[in-house]
């Protein structure tokens, strides 16, 4: 990497602008040859290191910028095996970043590089975040927005506005650079979960952190496919909540709840399926037929248990998600939790009624099961503290 240093008046060395440019990829291999000579052209004889941070892409993006970094070694490549997502990727990429300035850019070409000398420029005027702005006079989207994108972002944009209380126009771009030191006071408080690094970094930077917006034109996709899934637009939803709310109730106790509700109408049909094999009746009572009112109690119960385990592994614990062996431990430890939620719950609910709480028992029984099975469930099933 080059290096520039000026003698300070005391003689010690001090470093000075050194460009940091994180590059998160995912499946970019066709782009990257395209936008790195035009990244080295617009940097000119700013000393810089570029670090491509690629999640494993199968396209082998990591394999072609390695390629590339052979003719230049101020480009380095992270390539992340078993860890995803682009804020955990830039996230990792300043954490190995050795400049006191870093530039977050996609690699897709759409966003344009004889900017990054002008939010480099901001910061080295007083900012400590400039961001690339669409939304400010000047700045703008071109190319084949449809209607839906464009839609998406807008509201987007303004939720998050709104409800972090952010003052910038566009707090979701992705291009946008920031100090060190503002980078590494914000880092305890960041939170690696999904797509928006800068709303983040927003969030959790000091108040009076000055924010620069300089306007630049998003521009079109060179080559491959947008990475903006449903799965995104709904960790976009799940970050919001986690902003605004997560300190009041954990994000993961509300899915755990919303799987559970969804397990109850699975019990019930599991119950009612039984009921009607066993006895040809939708609705069996203990009076009717005991045994089959219990075996289908239990398939209800059981159904639920199954049902409940595997949404609870795909999406409220996803990130600390079993698999293979690990997930059939993890499914038995499941049921044996759920078991002492079942007792820790009717066991609360009798002693109430004994009290004389009447009716507001089963509420409050109800809920320490749920408190309980979540809580155990969360620390000995999955193991995320
Ligand atoms: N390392 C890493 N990079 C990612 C991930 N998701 C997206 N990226 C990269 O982040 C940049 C932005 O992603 P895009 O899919 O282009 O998102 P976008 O620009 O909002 O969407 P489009 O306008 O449709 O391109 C690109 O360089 C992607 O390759 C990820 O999970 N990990
Ligand atoms: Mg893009």
């Amino acid at each position: 990497m080059q290096r520039s240093w000026t003698e300070a008046d005391d003689s010690s060395a001090t470093l000075l602008r050194v460009l940091s440019l994180i590059l998160p990829t995912f499946n970019e291999a066709q782009n990257l040859p395209e936008l790195l000579p035009k990244v080295q052209q617009a940097l000119g004889s700013v000393p810089y290191e570029i670090i491509i941070v690629d999640d494993d892409s199968p396209d082998r993006t990591w394999e072609v910028a390695r390629e590339m970094g052979k003719a230049d070694p101020g480009i380095r490549v992270i390539r992340r095996v078993g860890r995803w997502g682009l804020s955990s990727a830039v996230i990792e990429g300043f954490l190995t970043a050795t400049g006191d300035m870093f530039v977050v850019m996609d690699a897709d070409g759409q966003h344009d590089p004889s900017i990054v000398t002008k939010l480099m420029q901001a910061l080295e005027e007083g900012a400590g975040i400039a961001i690339g702005s669409r939304y400010v006079e000047g700045g703008g989207v071109v190319g084949e927005w449809d209607e839906r994108r464009a839609m998406l972002s807008r509201i987007a944009t303004r939720l998050a506005i709104r409800l972090c209380r952010v003052k910038v126009k566009d707090p979701m771009s992705g291009f946008f650079a920031i100090r060190r030191d503002v980078f590494e006071d914000a880092l305890p408080r960041l939170n690696p979960k999904g797509f928006k690094i800068l709303l983040d970094l927003l969030i959790h930077i000091r108040p009076h952190t000055r924010v620069w917006e300089i306007p630049f034109t998003f521009g079109v996709r060179a080559h491959g496919e947008s990475k903006l899934s449903r799965r995104v637009q709904i960790e976009f939803i799940e970050y919001l909540y986690e902003a605004v709310l997560g300190r009041f109730l954990p994000l993961t106790f509300v899915q755990y709840c919303i799987v559970g509700a969804m397990g109850v109408a699975v019990h019930l049909a599991a119950y009612a399926l039984m009921g009607w094999m066993l006895t040809g009746d939708l609705t069996p009572t203990p009076a009717q037929d005991s045994r089959a009112f219990l075996l289908a109690m239990l398939g209800g119960i059981e159904a639920a248990i199954v049902f409940n385990f595997i949404l609870n592994n795909a999406w409220t614990f996803a990130r600390a998600r079993l698999r293979g062996w690990r997930a059939i431990l993890g499914f038995l430890r499941f049921n044996a939790a759920c078991a002492f939620g079942a007792l820790a719950s009717y066991s609360v609910t009798l002693f109430l009624f004994a009290l004389g709480f009447g009716f507001v028992s089963v509420f409050v029984g109800a809920l320490v099961g749920v408190i309980w099975n979540y809580t155990m469930n969360r620390v000995f099933t999955w193991r995320d503290r």
